[in-house]
């Protein structure tokens, strides 16, 4: 018998969001990850609300033992915006759900970033931040031994074909803290990114929003009522078929790397301009000599995402 591959240890880093717990309801269902804890940031909602809706995603899945944190409530130097004219008022506004029974984690996020790197042997640790990235400039701030010991770091970010969901230049996480991204970016840490050029091309369908709903599971009928919520938002702005579900492109790269193409590029983040704040400025025709930092994803095989999506959705309560 061939001997089963170690789960890939990941921490979730993450402000849901609807499609935030699509990714963490992904992530839960695949055995391919050991899931060592989410860590809240503030980002489509405030704080208080994005680590109770982790937590509410945990029981969701059936896992009320995973540990939960509470990270920053703000950005590194920016006033937090939100998004609640896409998620809704709680962020996950949908069918009404349960208050979570499971408690917070009394210690910090960024701690919590800091002491499991430190425990662990130097790439062991994969992040995969899904909001904007204060908790994780904030660890590799205060604890540069760290920054080496992360195996990779997976996040849904930034733009540049499809420029800007916010602004008409930037992506809502990049755009939330500039100065965060910029720090991850220029870590040096191995870096891929799902910006909008791939995330709008991963968009829902009546038969991919059935699928999940016929699943005959209690995820699978939230995940349909999710998307049917958000959807709507996305149908009027962009008048698409439906909705990208943007952050469970980050679990399915790591399951499934081949349904995605991208390019080894350097990418950059606007910092100082208010017009273009938190543009990604990625040298997708390598017209610049500055090294690569990133691994720029472009394309999905939508119809093998959703399949994955759909499949591995089906495990779980
Ligand atoms: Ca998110």
């Amino acid at each position: 018998m061939v001997p089963r591959m170690a789960a890939r240890k990941i921490i979730i880093d993450t402000d849901p969001g609807q499609d935030d717990a699509v990714a963490i309801l992904l992530a839960l269902a695949s055995p391919e990850f050991d899931v060592l804890g989410l860590t809240a940031v503030a980002g489509n909602v405030p704080l208080p609300l994005t680590e109770k809706n982790a937590r509410i995603v945990c029981e969701l899945a059936g896992r009320p033992d995973l540990p939960v944190f509470a990270g920053a409530d703000a950005p590194l130097k920016r006033t937090l915006v939100t998004a609640e004219h896409v998620h809704g008022k709680t962020g996950l506004d949908g069918p009404a759900l349960p208050d979570p029974a499971m408690a917070l984690q009394p210690s910090h996020a960024v701690d919590f970033l800091i002491d499991t790197l430190r425990d662990h042997p130097e790439g062991d640790v994969t992040l995969v931040p899904i909001g904007p990235l204060t908790n994780i400039a904030q660890a590799f701030e205060r604890a540069p031994d760290i920054i080496g010991k992360v195996a990779e770091i997976v996040l849904m970010g930034g733009a540049y074909f499809e420029v800007g969901n916010i602004t008409p230049a930037a992506e809502f996480n990049i755009y939330v803290d500039p100065e965060a991204a910029e720090i991850v970016f220029r870590s040096g840490v191995p870096l891929t990114v799902m910006p909008l050029d791939v995330t709008h091309k991963a968009l829902t369908t009546r038969p991919r929003v059935d699928a999940f709903r016929n699943l005959g599971n209690r995820t699978g009928e939230m995940v349909a009522a999710w998307t049917d919520f958000f959807e709507r938002f996305d149908k009027e702005k962009y008048g698409s078929e439906g909705a990208p579900l943007h952050d469970p492109c980050t679990i399915a790269h790591l399951v499934e790397p081949g349904l995605f193409t991208g390019r080894h590029i350097n990418v950059e983040v606007e910092t100082q301009s208010d017009l273009t704040r938190g543009m990604t400025v990625a040298d997708w025709w390598r017209v610049t000599d500055r090294a690569p930092n990133a691994t720029f994803i472009g394309d999905v095989n939508a119809d093998g995402f959703y399949a994955l999506l759909t499949d591995r959705l089906a495990r779980l309560p």
